[in-house]
This record gives C-alpha cells, structure tokens and sequence, in this order.
C-alpha cells in the first residue's frame, strides 16, 4: 500500500477508466465543446446524469485557469455533493440490530462477516441472524464468519419464517445480554413483490422483538453491476426504508463513480466499501479519499 489507503487502490480501475479521458478534457480550454465531452466522460464513469450534469455545470461557471486548478475544483464539487462520512456504528438501546438486505449474490454474508470480525475486536459481543433460510447451505455459510469473527449464530431449519428466526435472534441477544444483533436474510431480485413483501415482514417482526430495531438497514450493492444497482438501491428503499449502503466488490470494479449518482439520485449514502474477500477487507467510506481516489 502505497500514500493513498486501500479504499483509493481500490478505486484503481475506475481511476483508469477515467483516466486519459479526463485528462484530455481538463487540459483543454474548458470550450463548451470540451465541457459536454467532460459530462459525457462523467456518465460513462458511472455517475449518473444527474451528477455529472452537477459537476459540469459547477466548472462551467468556475472558469479556472488551467487544468489543476479545474481537477480541484472537480474533486471540491464531488466532495460537497458527497457530504460528510457516515460510518457505520453500534448505537441506542441493547441490542443494536442490523438489518442486511440485497440482491442475490451481492456479497451480503461477507460484508456480515467483516462487520462481525471488526465489532467483535472493537469488544462488542454479536450475533449473528441467520435469516436466510432459503438457499441451503446459508446458514453454514454464516456460522464459518461466525467462528472466524468470533461471534455467535442463531438459525433454524432451512426453509423457516426468516421473521421468526430474525425475532428468535433478538430476543437471545437480549437473555444473553449481547450488544450487536447483525440480520442475514436471503438475496432477492428488487423486481419480485412477494419477496419484498417478506423483507418487510422481516422488519416488522424485529421491531415487535425490540422497539429500536433494526437501528440500521444496510442494502448492499455489488459495484461491478453499475447502474442496474441504482434500480436495485429505488425499490429496496421503498419497501424498507435503506439507511445505508454498502459497496462490495470495489476491488474488481471500475464503475466506483457510481457512489456518486447513488449519492445524487437517492440520496443515499455509501457507508462501507469492500475490498476482498477476506476479514479485513472492509473500509468505512471516505469520501476524501475517495474523490483523491477517482479523479488523482
Ligand atoms: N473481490 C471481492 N469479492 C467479494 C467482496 N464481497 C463479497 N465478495 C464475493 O462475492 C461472492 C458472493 O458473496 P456473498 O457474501 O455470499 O453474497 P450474498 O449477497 O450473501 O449472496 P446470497 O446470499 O446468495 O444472496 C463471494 O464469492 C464473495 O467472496 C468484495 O468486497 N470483494
Ligand atoms: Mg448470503
């Protein structure tokens, strides 16, 4: 790792995409003809219209001098549209509970585990809901994080009410004393309504287990599917009220300008990145370092 931090190596393949591109435009005299070249190298990096047509507009009415000073007052733009970062912690009355939610395949259970790995070495004790009962082999797949994070599980037969192994977790948090209740449930296409209406069911039930829960709901998106994830992030939203979003698979993407529309069009923000496969492959989203990251 070198002066930049892994969320930055990360974003290595959406730098290059950016890359030449960018700097052509930014080297030229900013013409209107170079500006609408500069929104549409903004689009292809996965921003979104909306925010593409953000940042050009700013540097249009910026006109600075030359290239360096255009690239700062670029990253300035998408730093302000981005806000503060908000990361992701454990809060209000025992136990906090994080809901996890997301399309098949997403990288939902690995972001559960390096959640669980990171809190438990932080000294909070957790539990782990294994209230994806539908595919088989979840559950197994939950208690091997469990065991590396140090955590523990709570699960049923496969095919359970993922709502009534959701309610069973809290309510052994709360006999056990356990702090941290983290909510795996079944990865589900945004477009098939009975299943969303089972993740609302899920939400129900664990407020009816404890008054606060879920504290969180955490949508995680997989940052090599671009803009299909924005789709996904708009119907999530509806049915449970997202409150943060994790970004997994930044190491293999280059559409990590997509932040930024995710930002832009939903108001969301990207709270976690993930970096790999293995424990430690999770970073709370910078956005300093990542806008360093994107535009260098
Ligand atoms: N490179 C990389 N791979 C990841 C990352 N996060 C998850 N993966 C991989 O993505 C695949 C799917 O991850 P899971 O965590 O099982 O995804 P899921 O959302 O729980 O999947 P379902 O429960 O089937 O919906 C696995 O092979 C993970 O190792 C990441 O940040 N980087
Ligand atoms: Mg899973």
């Amino acid at each position: 790792m070198g002066v930049l931090g892994r969320l930055a190596e990360g974003l290595k393949k959406t730098r290059a995409a950016l890359g030449q591109r960018l700097e052509g435009v930014l080297s030229s005299a900013l013409t209107e003809e170079a500006l609408e070249e500069l929104e549409e190298v903004l689009i292809g990096a996965d921003m979104g219209v909306e925010a593409a047509l953000e940042l050009t507009q700013a540097l249009r009415q910026a006109r600075p001098r030359d290239t360096e000073e255009a690239r700062e007052f670029l990253k300035a733009q998408a730093l302000r549209l981005l806000g503060r970062g908000q990361p992701l912690v454990v809060f209000g009355q025992r136990p906090f509970v994080l809901m996890v939610v997301g399309v098949n395949g997403t990288g939902k259970t690995t972001t559960i585990g390096k959640l669980a790995h990171r809190w438990v070495s932080e000294g909070h004790s957790v539990l782990l809901a294994a209230a994806d009962t539908f595919r088989a082999a979840a559950a197994e797949q939950l208690e091997l994080w469990a065991r590396r994070a140090g955590a523990q599980v709570v699960k049923q037969r496969p095919g359970a009410d993922p709502a009534a192994v959701a309610f069973d977790a809290v309510k052994a948090a709360q006999a056990r004393g356990i702090e941290v209740v983290i909510v795996d449930t079944a990865g589900r296409l945004h477009t098939k309504a009975p299943l969303m209406e089972e993740l609302k069911k899920v939400k129900r039930v664990l407020g009816k287990a404890h008054p606060e829960a879920p504290q969180e709901v955490l949508l995680v998106l997989d940052a090599t599917t671009g803009q299909n994830a924005l789709r996904q992030a708009r119907m999530f939203h509806q049915a449970v009220a997202v409150t943060g979003i994790a970004l997994a698979k930044l190491d293999g993407s280059s559409k990590g300008g997509m932040v930024l529309a995710i930002r832009k069009e939903l108001g969301l923000a990207v709270r976690l990145v993930g970096l790999g496969e293995g424990l430690e492959d999770l970073r709370d989203f910078d956005p300093q370092e990542f806008v360093e990251g994107i535009f260098g």
